[in-house]
């Protein structure tokens, strides 16, 4: 804590699903939180925050929170009312025991976690049910996962090199991703390469805020990515431009692939695809011959697709050939796991209570509603939903709808009435940032911030970690020894115990309390400027016996994305918004106010077609689902796709979306991630 002139100023991060993790100032007086600041000390975010991170004061007091614990009867009424901590508790403990008892199993009992929130304590909730015994888990995630397993057969890891020497590239890559809105501080070191330079590409099928600022934007066809990196990597190596010495040490299967891309790929079936011409495609090979270092990133908005695992193998191969690997100042970017997976997770790693055996049983994230009413011998009953808003950002919501109204309790654990919370009995209040201690890693950059309590928490809301430990103690008090979690403890130990030595060692410090004058910057070992790779063969495998093995082409091969069914001609794109973050932020006044979400953006030759101007409105529909939308008419959405922005409808838009699968994501994640972007709609005036 340091003492300012009127406020007392403490250290916090914002916990979002966030590229930045920001490490954040926040200013208390009389026990309040007034405002919050960019923290300067921190290298990577530089004292800034976005629009959503100074609205913070307003989602700590937003009216709307819900800082007491609420039952709903029945389930989908809308009718709430107060209950009492210990009421809930008792609640969910006899009905975890009664369910334990009249099924010997706990399988009846589901545990749906997500990203709401970052931190390392909050793996709390995951900790507490592995310390209860072996449950039904959700399993995957919403998000990346076909893009972490690409780099998995590519490279074997997913490490990326320090986003801050972006700032060295000749040459910037944007790949389907937006970070003008959804990471906004790397803008900081792209523009930073620019003024020394560089050029910047971006490759998006819609001209984005980040496109708009580029040097050169190629509007790819959805899903053509692949096809449009093949392209250049053939071109790359008929003139025979490709990184050779660098082909003949470190690449698992060139013959093969070069013989693909010599002998078996057309450009014309590259342009059908891609929808590019040669011209973009040689223009783009001169930038990686020419503007080197480069650095090339991909977004996790190309990977959406039944394809994208085969288009992010085809990017990376692209880089491989054209030298980007290993090189200072350049290299391949998507996520950096390496800084995540330093701490000890100790909030995590709980095991049953001995004598418990037995094994999880696991249905898919991108079917759960599904997998849940489906589940028998023994069915789901019981459902714990946390740092989750399903209904509103899973893909078909409706079956999970469906699902929770089939269970016998579902708890939510959550700060708003979110969509989720419509089927949900009992709703309990969690805390904020700013009132808990937290440690929150992130996935992009290289810094480590501490989060501690500023306030205290707001009404009776309790951190998951609190949640957990009275939970623990009451199934413990109700039946003692069926919980091996614990049942107390103090948060910023449990901080203290994310760390070892070797992070300290990294951050250049001995305890984790200096982090209260200020974030540190992880110290990665040098790689020594060679490329390395975890693959099996140890090399970058271009030819992947593991793909092939799952029946996948063992090479990044030509692929296309679905084609649009007769009544349903265009696609709906659904990438991620500036002014919310996934559900989050978009009941918050100064986000509103800045916000004209939701609409459906649209092409004028399609608006021209169906006498359509901005504001008209429009039914958007397909097998899954309907609704009405406002439409605003823009050049800078292709003619035969519309987009609306995700989580501005409060899941409404998802209804649209099927359960159609991501071809990878299996590997590290567990399942395939939702190919959210292969929707088609069509659209009729109202
Ligand atoms: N159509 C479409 N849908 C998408 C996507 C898309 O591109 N298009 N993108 C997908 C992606 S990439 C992602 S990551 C997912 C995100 O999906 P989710 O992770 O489910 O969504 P969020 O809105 O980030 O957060 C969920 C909830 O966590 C709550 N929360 C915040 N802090 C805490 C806390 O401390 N404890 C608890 N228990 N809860 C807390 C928030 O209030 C919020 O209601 O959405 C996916 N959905
Ligand atoms: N402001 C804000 N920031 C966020 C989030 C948020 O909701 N709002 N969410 C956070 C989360 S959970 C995530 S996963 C990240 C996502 O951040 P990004 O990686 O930026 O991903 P998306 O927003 O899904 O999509 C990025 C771009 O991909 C484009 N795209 C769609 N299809 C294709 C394609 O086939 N090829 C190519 N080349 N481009 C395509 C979209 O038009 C979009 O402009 O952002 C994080 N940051
Ligand atoms: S949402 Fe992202 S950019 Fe905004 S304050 Fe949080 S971490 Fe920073
Ligand atoms: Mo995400």
């Amino acid at each position: 804590m340091v003492l300012g002139k009127e406020y007392q100023v403490y250290r916090n991060v914002c916990p979002r699903n966030c590229f930045c993790t920001c490490s954040m100032l926040s200013y208390v007086r009389h026990g309040r939180l007034e405002k919050v600041a960019g923290d300067p000390l921190h290298g990577f975010t530089r004292g800034r925050l976005c629009a959503k991170g100074y609205a913070y004061v307003q989602r700590v007091y937003a009216p709307e929170r819900v800082v007491f614990p609420l039952r709903q009867e029945p389930r989908g009424s809308g009718n709430w009312r107060r209950i009492s901590w210990t009421e809930a508790l008792d609640i969910i403990a006899r009905k975890i025991l009664e369910i334990k008892g009249r099924y010997g199993s706990l399988w009846p009992i589901a545990l749906y976690v997500h990203y709401g929130h970052l931190g390392l304590l909050h793996l709390a909730v995951e900790g507490f049910f592995d310390a209860l015994g072996f449950i039904t888990k959700i399993q995957g995630n919403l998000c990346w996962s076909a893009g972490l397993e690409a780099n998995l057969l590519d490279m074997g890891r997913n490490l990326q090199p320090d986003p801050e020497t972006m700032a060295n590239a000749r040459s910037i890559i944007i790949w389907g991703a937006n970070p003008a809105w959804t990471a906004l501080h790397q803008m900081h070191f792209i523009d930073a390469a620019r003024r020394l330079g560089a050029l910047v590409v971006v490759i998006d099928p819609l001209i984005t805020a980040t496109a708009a600022q580029a040097d050169l934007h190629i509007q790819v066809n959805p899903g053509g990515d692949g096809a449009l990196a093949l392209g250049v990597a053939k071109y790359l190596v008929e003139k025979g431009w490709y990184e050779k010495d660098f082909a003949k040490k470190y690449l698992l299967g060139w013959e093969e692939f070069k013989s693909y891309l010599q002998n078996k790929i057309k450009y014309t079936d590259i342009y059908r695809v891609a929808g590019v011409d040669q011209a973009s495609i040689e223009e783009l090979a001169k930038i990686l011959v020419e503007h080197r270092p480069v650095a090339l990133w991909k977004g996790m908005g190309l990977q959406r697709y039944t394809n994208g695992g085969q288009n992010i193998r085809a990017i990376n191969a692209l880089a491989a050939l054209a030298g980007c690997l290993g090189s200072s100042g350049g290299g391949l970017y998507y996520a950096s796991l390496q800084t995540w997976d330093l701490f000890n997770f100790h909030a995590r790693n709980w095991s049953p209570p001995p004598g418990v055996k037995g094994e999880h049983r696991y249905l898919p994230i991108t079917r759960a509603g599904e997998g849940l009413l489906a589940a028998q011998e023994p069915p789901v009953k019981f459902l714990w939903i946390a740092r989750a808003n399903p209904l509103s950002q899973a893909p078909d919501p409706a079956a999970l709808q469906q699902a929770m109204s089939n269970m016998e309790l579902v708890v939510l654990v959550d700060q708003f009435l979110t969509s989720t919370s419509q089927y949900a009995d009992l709703f309990l209040p969690c805390t904020t940032q700013f009132e808990e201690w937290e440690i929150i890693p992130s996935y992009w950059h290289w810094w480590v911030a501490i989060n501690q309590q500023a306030i205290s928490p707001v009404g009776e809301s309790k951190s998951d970690l609190e949640i957990a430990w009275n939970l623990s103690a009451r199934l413990n008090e109700l039946s003692p020894g069926s919980c091996n979690f614990p049942t107390g403890g103090d948060e910023e130990e449990w901080v203290a115990a994310e760390f070892n030595p070797y992070v300290y060692q990294l951050l250049g410090i001995k305890d984790y309390r200096e982090l209260l004058q200020g974030p540190r910057k992880l110290k990665m070992p040098e790689r020594g400027g060679e490329p390395s790779f975890a693959t099996p063969s140890r090399k970058y495998e271009l030819y992947s016996a593991k793909a092939r093995q799952a029946g996948l082409p063992a090479i990044p091969v030509l692929t296309s994305p679905l084609s649009p069914p007769p009544p349903y001609p265009f696609r709906l794109l659904t990438p991620h918004f500036q002014g919310g973050n996934n559900s989050q932020f978009l009941n918050l006044p100064w986000l509103i106010s800045g916000s004209r979400e939701p609409v459906l953006r649209l092409h004028p030759a399609i608006a021209d077609k169906l006498n359509l101007k901005s504001g008209d409105l429009v039914r958007v529909y397909n097998d899954q689902g309907e609704l009405v939308l406002p439409v605003l008419v823009t050049q800078r959405v292709p003619p035969q796709v519309v987009v609306c922005y995700q989580g501005g409808t409060g899941g409404k838009i998802n209804r649209l979306l099927g359960g159609v699968e991501t071809d990878l994501g299996k590997e590290g994640a567990g399942a395939p991630a939702p190919a959210y972007f292969e929707t088609f709609v069509n659209i009729a005036r109202v």
